[in-house]
């Protein structure tokens, strides 16, 4: 039957529904029961059945692609998505405001309160939507801060979600960002209709919202219950004119994005920890999973002002509730060998609930640590566990200890490979220094190299590597890429399908970027953002083999201990066999561009830092002179070309008055980052 609609009478149609979805969502306050919404729906999707040319890309029809993802694309953001710092305790807080205040005075700029935008921090997975004249085009996690995933299929399921943007006017470009939550109630239905379908059942709502995005297919990310807060806005152009991120927050809202109905706009120290009271207080009645609260700078040209620490930005925290805590008892104590060959004992625990997880395993650090809380096998223990962090063992009850309790003993051996477990001096933790012929190390090494920050190689998880190494199949990294279909294959639960996936996963990994390349060798202490800098600033492999401690030093962020790590690393005759098997197997990367040394502002010119900084920590400092291309050394001599004095300096500073050295202050530096 063919509907009697004019193509007007259908844009009108879908325009009723997607005002009700903004009540229904945004406002929270409903204006149609659901059953006439489905039947209106149910009228829309038979327009569009009759009349396909009619379909407009915001129809809510459009919601769910029909076909799953082979991959997710990369997606680079066009302003990078920055990561948080946190305050515990109103001490922490008390500083964070101060700190402020000092920054702000020293900017000549003059208030009696600092107004905050305070927020509830929500426990769920960060994004980006962007919108071009007013239509949703992507959608990406926030990934490392500066390159995420492609989600906008998944992200389109989202009702809350508008497709299109409310109202007549909005910007060329807009970009959101805020957190997607599985709101609790939807997470307990979820999990009850996963139960009994035997799909996967959550352990807790942020994994739930997370494992729903990085679902490939979006219909089945469309039938998980998720929702959408913003928190800030990212490119918006042309630029909106605001001058309080409460109003931004109040604009966003009006174009159609939720909102978190809990933030207020308050003052001071005492306002901030007044609404972390308060949002604590109300925290289990809410509807989704906080784990602390966050206080923005409201005014926009103050946070303009005081700018941004590495990757965090100066003007925000996120205060933290306190870990969670229960107690339960210990079965078991194992120790696990981690990829550097670190021994840590675990507790086996009788599952407990901690918080909305269910927690079975608890770590206890390392040998002084068990010592000195005297854990042992049968104990009534307390345990903690705050946000991602593993859990461990807090203390134990001690009026709840049964007779015949042994004291634990840490083992002599390794427990993979049976080499003898040494301490080395300075180090809190026993070490297998067997390196990749431990087997334990060998698969953490390989689940390290292939990980999604590193190799990235699809289709190969924990459960396989482990298949891997104990089939001696590989022995270190490079023997991946030389592993055959009948080799995989002849795994267990492996069909020649999945071999081939593997072995075209593998072979996709050889191309890649010199900053994974350099992760995923697993040297210590180096993480993404050290990998980064290497591949950034030193921009090709020989280089970085050949720099030096000094010369590492140099570089931002990397300091003595970080920098001796990567030099013993490259010194060692089989790490450099991996590396040159490695590229031998066809591992490359695209050549990073060396610019020429022109236009940074202090490029080559050495500085010496010296007194109390106030406006910045020394290490800030550091980072963001070496940023502006200079050279930041320890002492004063006829080569430095600025000593930046702050309070209370003192032999540097004669010094370099006596060399005529020039001197300059906190400002000086402020006002060239600020350029
Ligand atoms: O308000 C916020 C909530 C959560 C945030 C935030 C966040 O990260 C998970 N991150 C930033 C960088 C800002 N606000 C500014």
């Amino acid at each position: 039957m063919t509907t009697q609609f004019t193509r007007a009478e259908y844009q009108k149609l879908k325009q009723l529904l997607n005002e009700q979805a903004y009540y229904y969502y945004v406002l929270d306050e409903p204006q149609m029961a659901d059953a006439e919404y489905d039947q209106l729906y149910r009228r829309l999707l038979q327009i569009e059945h009759d009349q396909p040319s009619w379909v407009d890309l915001d129809s809510p029809s459009q919601r769910v692609a029909d076909q799953p993802l082979s991959k997710f694309q990369q997606v680079k953001h066009a302003m990078p998505m920055l990561s948080l710092g946190n305050v515990f305790k109103v001490d922490e807080l008390t500083d964070f405001v101060t700190r402020i205040g000092s920054l702000l005075s020293k900017a000549n700029q003059s208030f009696k309160t600092i107004e905050f935008s305070a927020e509830p921090k929500l426990d769920g997975l960060a994004v980006s939507i962007r919108y071009e004249k007013g239509q949703l085009v992507q959608a990406a996690t926030r990934g490392d801060g500066a390159t995420g995933e492609d989600i906008t299929a998944n992200i389109k399921t989202i009702g809350s979600i508008p497709l299109s943007l409310r109202g007549e006017s909005h910007p060329d470009v807009f970009e959101v960002r805020g957190e997607v939550v599985m709101p609790r109630d939807g997470f307990s239905q979820y999990n009850e209709w996963a139960l009994q379908n035997d799909e996967k059942v959550f352990a807790n709502p942020r994994n739930a919202a997370a494992g729903s995005l990085r679902q490939l297919d979006p219909r089945k990310t469309a039938k998980r219950p998720l929702a959408f807060y913003t928190y800030s806005v990212g490119v918006v152009e042309p630029a909106h004119g605001f001058t309080t991120h409460s109003e931004v927050l109040a604009w966003v809202k009006s174009l159609g994005l939720p909102v978190n109905q809990l933030n207020q706009v308050v003052k001071g120290a005492t306002g901030c920890s007044a609404f972390y009271e308060r949002v604590g207080q109300q925290r289990d009645t809410l509807n989704f999973d906080i784990d602390g609260v966050v206080y923005k700078v409201n005014d926009l040209v103050w946070q303009e002002l005081l700018g941004f620490v590495t990757k965090a930005p100066r003007w925000a925290t996120a205060h933290k509730f306190p870990a969670e805590e229960a107690t339960t008892i210990v079965e078991e104590i194992d120790v696990q060998v981690g990829r550097t060959g670190s021994i840590t004992p675990v507790a086996r625990l009788k599952p407990v609930n901690v918080g909305g997880v269910t927690v079975t395993n608890a770590t206890l650090h390392n040998e002084d640590e068990i010592k000195r809380k005297d854990v042992r096998v049968g104990d009534t223990v307390f345990v903690r566990r705050a946000g991602d962090v593993i859990p461990e063992v807090v203390k134990v009850v001690g009026s709840k200890r049964p007779h015949g309790t042994q004291v634990f003993k840490m083992p002599n051996q390794c427990p993979v490979c049976d080499t003898r477990l040494v301490r080395i001096e300075g180090e809190a933790v026993l070490r297998c220094s067997a390196g990749l012929s431990c087997d334990a190390q060998l698969k953490e090494g390989i689940k390290h190299f292939a990980s999604r920050k590193g190799m990235d190689i699809d289709g190969l998880g924990d459960k396989l590597v482990e298949q891997l190494v104990d089939a001696g199949l590989i022995k270190n990294p490079a023997d991946l890429y030389h592993l055959t279909e009948s080799q995989v294959s002849g795994l267990e639960r492996m069909a020649q399908k999945s071999a081939q996936n593997l072995l075209a996963g593998i072979d996709q990994s050889k191309q890649t970027t010199l900053a994974r390349f350099i992760y995923s060798l697993g040297i210590r202490e180096v993480g993404e953002a050290t990998a980064l800098t290497l591949a950034v600033q030193l921009k090709r492999l020989p280089d970085i083999i050949a720099a030096d401690e000094e010369a590492l030093q140099n570089l931002p962020d990397i300091g003595a201990v970080v920098a001796k790590k990567i030099t013993s690393y490259f010194a060692e005759p089989n790490n450099q066999m991996v590396i040159e098997q490695l590229q031998a197997a066809g591992i490359t990367w695209p050549v990073i561009e060396i610019i020429e040394a022109t236009d940074l502002p202090l490029q080559d010119q050495v500085v010496v830092l010296t007194g109390k900084l106030t406006m910045f920590t020394r290490s800030d400092a550091k980072t963001q002179l070496q940023q502006l291309g200079a050279k930041v050394t320890s002492s004063v001599s006829a080569k430095t070309d600025y000593v930046l004095a702050g309070e209370s300096a003192g032999s540097k500073l004669v010094k370099a008055q006596k060399l005529n050295i020039a001197v300059v202050d906190e400002q000086w530096l402020q006002d060239l980052t600020q350029r």
